[in-house]
């Protein structure tokens, strides 16, 4: 069956598969530098959450190409329902990497109150799936109001069997919803592999059922990534309808801080067809076709280094936060039972 092709660009060399002529060097470097930012920034978070500055923690390693490539590909009226793994598709929103942090300290995604409708990406979800269906309203709100932009969905493979992921698709694809469904399909949800998950031999075929179009991509491939998400977001847009995006990529790493994946895979038990870092690949597409060098490559991870080093102490000495922080945004109007322990705890400060 078509879905069955995996849309490649670069082979595992970082090498141009195709004739494509692609998004462009700029487009391509601009990912690379969030792709190390990213890991640079993952393998913080770790140490982090280990030390308590942070809490619990999901690692993107391994998911740094699709999740740039991707979040690339929108446009800034275009709107983003990530989730918990989703880091580096905030970064290259242009989140600062503070607030990142804070997010995981505890804080709402929009420190200091920042207008999330100029970030027009949402706070990521916790509960599997359930982005979904608000994604598919968001479109439709776009719709009906002539707003030209479509909403992008980011979701992992064990989200494929909620029933949330259901529901969306078949409404997307009933009222022809702008909105693209990227699953990350990392192989993995918490301890489940991906043949426990679905008999179906791949997501993307699933779209047939609510007749949308479905495509396989080769996730690990950010140049493959950008163009899959950005032709299907403009398609969205041209009201031609949703498309199920299912983008083939690996965790790497654990599935968060409190994970032990050596306790159902082995270590360094990778598939054969991961057959090259998401990074090396890209930079060796850099190498070859931009003139990328070893002192690029330096400064580029001296940068990041630096980068995250002064997110975590901008995070650290942010002043923190106020009690009133736990009940903003519960409800329209805070109830008086709240507003009374509100001001008891704020006698005891
Ligand atoms: C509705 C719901 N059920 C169960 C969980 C517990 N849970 C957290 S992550 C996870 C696995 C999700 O796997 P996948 O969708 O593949 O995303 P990944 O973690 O691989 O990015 C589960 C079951 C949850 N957060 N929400
Ligand atoms: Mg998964």
């Amino acid at each position: 069956m078509a879905t069955q092709q995996i849309r490649r660009v670069l082979d595992a060399d970082g090498r141009l598969e195709t004739d494509e002529t692609g998004p462009g060097a700029a487009t391509v470097e601009r990912c690379y530098r969030l792709q190390v930012l990213a890991r640079t920034f993952d393998a913080k978070a770790v140490t982090l959450s280990r030390q308590g500055r942070i809490g619990t923690y999901a690692p993107l390693g391994g998911q740094e190409a699709v999740q740039t490539g991707a979040a690339a590909a929108l446009e800034t009226e275009d709107l983003l329902f990530p989730t918990y793994r989703d880091h580096a598709m905030y970064l290259t929103r242009g989140l600062p990497l503070r607030d990142v942090l804070l997010h995981l300290r505890g804080h709402g995604v929009y420190v200091d109150r920042r207008d999330p409708e100029t970030v027009r990406t949402f706070p990521p979800t916790i509960p599997i799936a359930t982005h979904l269906p608000h994604a598919v309203g968001a479109g439709m709100a776009a719709t009906y109001r002539g707003d030209d932009c479509a909403a992008l969905a980011s979701f992992g493979d064990g989200a494929t069997s909620e029933g949330d992921f259901h529901e969306a698709l078949n409404f997307a694809g009933v009222f022809d919803a702008p909105v693209v469904f990227l699953c990350q399909n990392n192989q993995w949800a918490i301890s489940v592999p991906f043949e426990r998950q679905t008999a179906s031999p791949t997501v993307a075929e699933k779209a047939a059922a609510y007749g949308i179009d479905g495509v396989r991509v080769d996730g690990n491939d950010t140049l493959a990534v950008y163009e899959t998400v950005r032709d299907a977001l403009e398609k969205a847009k041209s009201g031609a309808g949703p498309t199920l995006v299912e983008a083939v990529t690996y965790r790497r790493g654990a599935h968060t801080t409190t994970d032990d994946p050596t306790n159902y895979r082995e270590e360094g038990d990778v598939p054969d067809w991961l057959d090259a870092d998401p990074l090396e690949r890209t930079r060796q597409y850099l190498e070859r076709e931009c003139g990328w060098t070893d002192d690029d490559e330096d400064a580029l991870r001296e940068w990041a280094t630096e980068t995250v080093a002064g997110a975590v102490d901008a995070a650290e000495s942010h002043p923190g936060l106020a009690p009133e922080d736990a009940v903003e945004h519960v409800y329209d109007e805070t109830p008086e039972r709240l507003r009374r322990q509100l001001a008891e705890s704020a006698g005891g400060r």
